[in-house]
């Protein structure tokens, strides 16, 4: 049993004791405990060997005795106890937006139902409006909520999407006939997460190609077959999409396939101002005389009078006016970045030495690297004290010597805004570094007044260089940001000078797109991290970048783009 798998038990005992009536305070020590054991830097089977389960935050007598029961005979009789009180697919209503542990009582006690289709069912039959307490309104609730749910779950984060695509296209490429193959979709406009794959493949022929597609390994179904489009769902829910255009229709059909459809009502639009309509197929003359046909995505935009524009702007935010107007951003490239502010070593929960990672960013073409080991206060993930980091400060030393100038290291630190609002160190420590960034770990959960503050706080202060993965949510496994508010955030932000991240991790790309974009409208200085803790990490900028382009932003825009003497005069000059 894992981390992930403890930390789930605990967020199912939490909310089955707050259906059963369990005050809440009760629960939160489960909420707790799960949570420090997700974002515990160590296996949890190895400080349980040690005998250190009570040196988890959050974890105290009573909860470590289950992680020992759990890790020693892969049951709780605790939790088996509860599930006989409290049916398990109750806490599966939790995640219904507004249906909240006392209405999944009431609704369970009253009706005698408990899985979520009976829900749904009891909610459109009219019986839950005649609940005591309850309404149309509560009952339209429901409703809303399990719609949203529907649409909510079932999308797959972008970093586990997109080499799944790798892998289907190298495959699809080996059929007969098969002349090129491309990501479309979401997945091409790099969104955080997609919901399905889609694939557009260039063969006169698509026989051959839809059969290799509907045969790949791991397919559990064929949801559709027909003439130039096919889809399946894999064994694990994924579903891919595959449409087969000829060749000189390539341009065209990809264009149509990635979307975003509200790109796609805008170009259309603009064809039927130049007498033309715009389908996957070709842009038809309305008058009759004849198709265009483009065989490259280029010639689409330029038969409308546009420059193409790049996938990841297609979102219908502003790209076609601007590129009527010649006023597209030179969107930032993976190229341009020489710097990765925020990285982790052995000191903290990293797995590389500072000499090892420094080679490693290196080899990928880094300038500028920053150390940013957890503070003290994050115990689990083996947090610096202000001792430890004068000893890391002479292994930094070391790795400077042993490479030279060709790649500038900085000492710094990812230092914990702690629940109060504080930082992790005095300040006095804090100035004797290079960089400082600071990030959220824990108690995301405040109230969004409280949790806002705390940040700000944060960016308040003028020794802070750079606040990392702002909103601290998770796409893998899924958790939600803090709930910030985001103007006020950005506010402080714009006023302090505080560069706010966007972390590349697929797990995080936090900020998102349209908080980096607001970020840019204010001239906020945008930082792009790996937040490497493993060479293989270092490999996930690209995922930072995409974000970045879906904000709009350029070189000058991003601090990591910056020529190094500008980057490091910016440091020095922030104290
Ligand atoms: P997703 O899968 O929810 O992450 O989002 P998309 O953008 O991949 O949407 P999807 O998979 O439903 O459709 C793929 C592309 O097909 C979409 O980006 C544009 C095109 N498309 C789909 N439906 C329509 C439509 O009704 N009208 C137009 N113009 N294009 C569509
Ligand atoms: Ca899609
Ligand atoms: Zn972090």
């Amino acid at each position: 049993m894992d981390n992930r798998q403890l930390s789930e038990i605990f967020i199912l005992i939490a909310n089955l004791s707050e259906i059963k009536g369990e005050i809440v305070y009760k629960t939160l020590a489960y909420r707790k405990a799960a949570e420090s054991l997700l974002s515990l830097g160590r296996d949890v089977n190895e400080m349980w060997k040690e005998g250190k389960l009570e040196e988890i935050p959050g974890v105290g007598k009573a909860i470590s005795e289950k992680i020992d029961e759990l890790l020693r005979t892969g049951k709780l009789e605790f939790l088996e106890k509860l599930e006989k009180e409290v049916p398990l697919s109750l806490a599966d209503w939790l995640r219904v937006p507004g249906l909240g542990p006392k209405k999944v009582a009431l609704i369970w006690k009253e009706l005698g139902i408990t899985t979520l289709p009976e829900l749904e069912h009891a909610a459109k039959a009219g019986e839950i409006r005649r609940l005591p307490g309850m309404g149309e309104k509560s009952e339209a609730q429901v409703l809303a909520g399990l719609e949203s749910l529907a649409r909510r779950s079932g999308r797959l984060p972008l970093g586990q999407a997109y080499p799944l695509v790798q892998g289907i296209i190298a495959a699809l490429m080996k059929a007969p006939g098969v002349k090129d193959a491309s990501p479309a979709g979401s997945l091409r406009r790099m969104r955080p997460t997609v919901g399905d794959l889609d694939i557009l493949v260039a063969a006169s022929d698509s026989a051959p190609v839809m059969q290799a597609f509907t045969s790949l390994p791991g397919v559990l179904r064929v949801l559709g077959h027909g003439e130039t489009k096919a889809s399946i769902e894999f064994n694990d829910g994924v579903r891919a999409q595959l449409w087969v255009h000829p060749p000189e229709r390539f341009g065209t059909a990809l264009q149509y396939a990635t979307g975003s459809k509200d790109h796609n009502v805008r170009l259309r639009e603009l064809a039927l101002e130049k007498h033309l309509s715009l389908s996957e197929h070709a842009l038809l003359k309305t008058d009759g005389s004849g198709e265009i046909t483009c065989a490259t995505e280029p010639e689409v935009y330029a038969a409308l009078g546009l420059p193409w524009i790049p996938p990841e702007l297609r979102e219908d935010r502003g790209e076609v006016q601007a590129a009527k107007a010649g006023k597209l951003p030179h969107l930032i490239e993976v190229a341009d970045i020489h710097a990765d502010l925020q990285m982790h070593s052995t000191w903290s929960d990293g797995k590389l030495s500072i000499l090892e990672m420094a080679r490693a960013a290196q080899r990928r073409g880094m300038q500028v690297i920053a150390f940013t080991d957890h503070s003290v206060s994050l115990g689990v993930a083996n947090g610096l004290s202000v001792a430890r980091h004068k000893e890391q400060q002479v292994e930094i030393e070391a790795a400077r010597r042993e490479l030279g100038d060709r790649i500038h290291i900085l000492h710094a630190t990812e230092v914990e805004i702690k629940a109060d609002g504080t930082l992790d160190y005095p300040d006095e420590f804090l100035a004797s570094l290079d960089l400082v960034l600071a990030s959220l770990h824990t108690s995301l959960r405040q109230p969004r007044a409280q949790v806002t503050a705390r940040l700000i706080n944060a960016i308040r202060n003028p020794l802070v260089d750079i606040i990392g993965h702002p909103t601290g949510r998770h796409l893998l496994p899924e958790q939600e940001g803090a709930d910030l508010d985001m103007e006020a955030v950005l506010a402080a932000a714009a006023e302090s000078g505080v560069a706010l991240e966007i972390n590349a991790h697929p797990s995080r790309l936090d900020l998102d797109d349209v908080a980096a974009r607001r970020a840019h409208d204010l001239a906020i200085p945008i930082a792009i991290n790996t937040d490497a803790h493993s060479e293989s990490d270092l490999d996930m900028l690209p995922y930072g970048v995409a974000m970045a382009r879906r904000a709009w932003l350029e070189p000058k825009d991003v601090i990591n783009a910056w020529p190094v003497d500008k980057l490091l005069g910016w440091l020095k000059q922030r104290g």
